[in-house]
């Protein structure tokens, strides 16, 4: 009966190798994730927006584009590129009740952009410059499907 105890004992050394052999190639997962998740964030910069962000821009000749299609779900950054402020309302002026999520963009300094809030309601809303409510090239519209 003593010669058979080294059976057990080689079995369970194969086990162990098998072990061995699992946690390594764990270990190797792990590493190919964390080195393809980190070079994305090395091409991110402070002043370009996201590739496909809902976006309009505002010049000296007014907001571009003048209508602009998103989703629900989506907002909608301005980027004030003109030398003077502006202020981005919901329609109607001077209550600016249509749609509050517009509201959030506010005061622009030259050169600054701000996000709206998420729209969550499937409609049509207009925008104007609450200093400037009579402009008309500083009017614009935004479509939610
Ligand atoms: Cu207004």
């Amino acid at each position: 009966m003593n010669l058979r105890s080294p059976g057990p004992w080689r079995s369970r050394l194969s086990a162990g190798v098998l072990l061995l052999g699992l946690a390594a190639a764990g270990a190797f997962a792990l590493g190919a994730c964390g080195s393809s998740s980190s070079s994305p964030t090395t091409v991110t910069t402070t002043t370009t927006l996201p590739a496909g962000t809902p976006a309009v821009t505002i010049t000296s000749s007014g907001v571009s584009p003048r209508q602009i299609e998103i989703n629900v779900g989506q907002r909608v950054t301005f980027v004030n590129n003109d030398t003077v402020s502006h202020e981005i309302a919901s329609d109607p002026h001077p209550v600016h009740t249509d749609c509050p999520a517009i509201n959030e963009v506010g005061g622009l300094a030259p050169g600054a952009n701000r996000a709206t809030g998420v729209f969550t309601i499937a409609r049509t809303c207009g925008y104007h410059d609450h200093g400037q409510p009579d402009n008309t090239s500083l009017q614009g519209t935004i479509i939610i499907h």
